[in-house]
């Protein structure tokens, strides 16, 4: 824990004082019955039920073991504080970090008194980093970082020396970029940026940089200044205006436009990483779509880039995934693809090796983890052969293709960024503490210990939502939840990351707009699909890729599509539907998820849950009003699916316990359809409750099944509402959630980071041996097969 956060100990333990002084009736009351129970963890929704009027409104959670409480309070997102409560003497002491995880430890060991317990702490070492103070700065990482760089720019004239240094190192294959070797000091630059200026201001702003190369070089630069006298003018200002006096937006106006990024591997490791026949899957959905958009977006933004900088680079994008030759009809047995609707992106796949030889079969995302350092080795020859050379950027996707862009990214000394899509922790409640429960199924303490050597060696975060990094006032984020946790008989976590790191960026995904635009853009709707959507919705024939029949085809439909995972919760959907009479009289439902016949899955959580549906129709005689389809994943007629379900005055349901961003309700909105989506997870941040959508909280099914009804009776009334809703939420869509703004971000980020990096180098050494050591000493261990 840092000073700041130490220091703040004593007031919370007054207030937990005075509450007590206060409130002591009711104090003692709520905690004598908490201790009359066994010992226990009252998770977040319990106690702020019950402490909400006594120690405020913060997001805690308790750990009672009689006759003691131990309270992890929040006052704010990212911050947090403990204090022990003795129930039987009204006393209150504050506890350290480490002290609290003990206490914690003490639900599943007992009272264990081995002192020499693995304590991961990362404080020490980020001790002199930049860090910001507030909650509401937490995600804007590069804005801090931009102010924290020009301000140590700006010292003296020596403090410029690493921006020269990292200029005269740039170079493509050999050749220099931006400074020859004319230049070595700043003071020369700085005359030689004067005399450039007064030159090429004279010329036509339009004049190629070939006409005036020639020049420049004799004055000491290279290409990638502008491709004409405007660009590289411009440019040029930016520099002498940081060597001057650097402000933070010239910072990263520079570094973003630097020519730095012309090879790039993004790694996505389990599930089918494919471009057909794949979503719906077990393991693969939203992350395989959010890559190949992302990779269509940003091969784009390089193209341009690169030619406004006036190069002549070509540049590459490899995706890098497991090569799966039991392939099930996919392309996943295929060395390399092609992106489509990309020149210069390729799928690059790699089996799983072992000493048997390659792993043939899909394995689910829980299993991966003994194979991934070889993976790692064999990406990286393959990789080096494919781009002759090293790539600029490694952009590592979940747990497992994290931990390999790490191993990659140490190795090869190339700029890390990390996107988790989803940290597992926040969606499977006590993951940590009761680690050995869910080893057999899950390997979370293998996950887990990825997930922190991940987080830490990497140069710069990329998330999609601010809750997704520090959660919201009462709830804790994905990333905050790795920043104090114990696994007891493994290794205690006192500071795994810090959630005010400037790493983190939010920098928000979309939906392809050319498969996902609204209902009402008649001239490219995809009417010639409409007869055989008419026949996957109401054709009669029950068999394999859909069963139910929606008697009254002139109702509504409330529609939703996932993966039939536990925590999509779609048999949740299911049930609240079915108990809700006056719902089922108002619309019909249909489900678009997994297979229909468990002999099709071999994913155990998919297999249960197909189970489930099939009882629950049973149960509740569903067959007239519920429409249950297998996974589609033909994404321009899912696209299509989306709109004429808006046609007929629908609603997009996302029901899950947890969704960590949620694709489907980008793509769900953009097309239009009204929304109504769980508060718990990315949704809550994507829709304004009531006016873009609605959020719905799965674990109070009867209140979300009558908002519906309220939402559906209200449109009979006045139909003008409908098209209020799905109005606003189109809104809401333009002005966040682009895959354009995204790019350009990407870039930028990736140019300020690689300058950081590069600055930071030194102090970043003691990080990386100590990650390597907990990489060689626990997780090779844990994986060990
Ligand atoms: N999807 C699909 N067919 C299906 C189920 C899902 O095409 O049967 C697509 C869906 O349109 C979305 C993605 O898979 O693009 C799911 O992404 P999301 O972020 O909603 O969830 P994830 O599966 O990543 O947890
Ligand atoms: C993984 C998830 O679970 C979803 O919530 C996201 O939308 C998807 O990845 C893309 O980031």
């Amino acid at each position: 824990m840092s000073s700041s956060k130490l220091s703040r100990l004593p007031s919370i333990r007054e207030r937990v004082e005075d509450t007590l002084a206060a409130h002591r009736n009711e104090l003692v009351s709520l905690l004598s019955r908490y201790v009359e129970q066994e010992k226990s963890i009252l998770q977040p929704h319990h106690l702020i039920d019950e402490l909400d009027n006594i120690i405020g409104d913060d997001d805690s959670e308790a750990i009672v073991l009689p006759p003691f409480v131990a309270i992890a309070v929040r006052p704010r997102p990212g911050v947090w504080e403990y204090v022990r409560v003795n129930v039987h003497e009204l006393s209150v002491e504050q506890l350290t970090v480490s002290e609290y995880l003990r206490f914690k430890e003490e639900l599943v060991d007992g009272q264990e008194e081995d002192r020499y317990v693995l304590e991961l702490d990362f404080e020490p070492f980020n001790a002199t980093f930049p860090r910001q103070t507030r909650s509401s700065s937490i995600g804007n990482g590069v804005q801090f970082l931009n102010r924290h760089l020009s301000s140590l720019l700006f010292r003296n004239k020596e403090s410029l020396e690493p921006l020269l240094d990292f200029l005269r190192a740039h170079r493509y294959k050999g050749h220099g970029m931006m400074l020859n070797d004319r230049i070595q000091r700043i003071s020369r630059l700085e005359s030689a940026l004067v005399k450039a200026e007064e030159y090429i201001s004279k010329l036509p702003p339009d004049t190629p940089y070939s006409e005036f190369e020639y020049e420049l070089q004799g004055m000491g630069f290279a290409r990638g200044w502008g491709d004409n006298a405007a660009r590289t003018l411009e440019m040029m200002h930016l520099l002498s205006d940081i060597l001057q006096a650097p402000d933070p937006s010239s910072v990263e106006n520079f570094l973003g436009r630097l020519p730095m990024v012309f090879n790039v591997v993004v790694l996505s490791i389990h599930g089918y990483f494919g471009q057909a026949n794949v979503l719906g899957l077990p393991d693969t959905g939203g992350q395989v779509v959010y890559i190949l958009d992302q990779v269509r977006a940003l091969e784009k933004e390089m193209i341009q880039r690169i030619k406004k900088q006036g190069l002549d680079i070509t540049p590459r994008i490899l995706i890098v995934t497991r090569l799966i030759p039991d392939a099930k009809g996919t392309s996943c047995n295929q060395r390399l693809e092609r992106v489509s609707g990309c020149e210069f992106a390729h799928i690059l796949r790699i089996p799983f090796r072992t000493e048997h030889g390659i792993l043939r079969q899909w394995i689910s995302r829980f299993d991966i983890w003994p194979y991934l350092e070889k993976f790692a080795q064999d990406s990286a020859n393959e990789i080096a052969a494919e781009l002759q050379g090293l790539p600029d950027l490694i952009i590592g996707n979940y747990s497992d293709g994290n931990l390999v862009a790490s191993l990659l990214s140490q190795n090869m000394g190339v700029t890390q960024c990390t996107i988790a899509h989803a940290l597992e922790k926040t969606k499977y409640p006590d993951s940590d503490i009761f680690w050995k429960n869910f080893e057999d199924k899950y390997h979370f303490s293998s996950q887990f210990t990825a997930d922190i050597i991940a987080m830490n060696s990497s140069d710069f975060i990329i998330t999609s939502t601010y809750q997704e990094i520090a959660g919201t006032k009462n709830s804790v984020g994905q990333y905050e939840s790795h920043t104090a946790f114990t696994m007891p008989g493994l290794y205690r976590v006192v500071d795994g990351i810090d959630v005010f790191d400037p790493k983190f960026n939010i920098v928000s995904p979309g939906a392809d707009d050319s498969i996902y635009f609204p209902y009402s853009a008649k001239e490219n709707r995809l009417v010639s699909l409409h007869g055989s959507l008419e026949k996957l919705l109401y054709g009669p024939e029950q068999n394999k890729e859909h069963i139910g029949v929606l008697e009254d085809t002139s109702k509504p439909i409330i529609f939703s599509m996932a993966r039939l995972d536990r925590v999509k919760n779609i048999t949740g959907l299911v049930e609240l539907y079915a108990k809700n009479e006056e719902l089922r009289g108002l619309a019909n439902l249909v489900i678009i998820a997994g297979y229909l016949d468990v002999a099709q899955s071999s994913d155990r959580e998919e297999i249960s849950e197909i189970e489930k549906m099939h009882s629950l129709i049973k149960q509740y005689n569903l067959e007239g009003q519920l429409r249950w389809i297998a996974a589609q994943t033909n994404r321009a007629r899912n696209g299509e699916l989306y709109r004429y379900i808006a046609d007929k005055r629908g609603i997009f349901v996302q029901p899950a316990l947890y969704e960590a961003f949620g694709l489907t309700v980008v793509e769900a909105m953009t097309c239009g359809l009204p929304t109504f989506a769980t508060c718990h997870g990315g949704p809550l941040e994507i829709i304004e409750d009531g006016v873009s959508g609605f959020h719905i909280d799965p674990y109070h099914s009867e209140k979300t099944a009558s908002l519906m009804a309220d939402f559906f009776r209200r449109c009979n009334e006045d139909p003008s509402y409908w098209t209020k809703i799905s109005e606003a939420g189109l809104q809401r869509i333009q002005e966040r959630y682009t895959w354009k703004i995204y790019s350009e971000r990407l870039m930028t980020l990736a140019g300020v980071y690689s300058f950081w990096k590069y600055v930071s180098k030194l102090e970043r050494r003691e990080t990386r041996r100590y990650l390597e050591m907990f990489y060689i000493l626990k997780f090779r261990d844990l994986v060990s097969l």
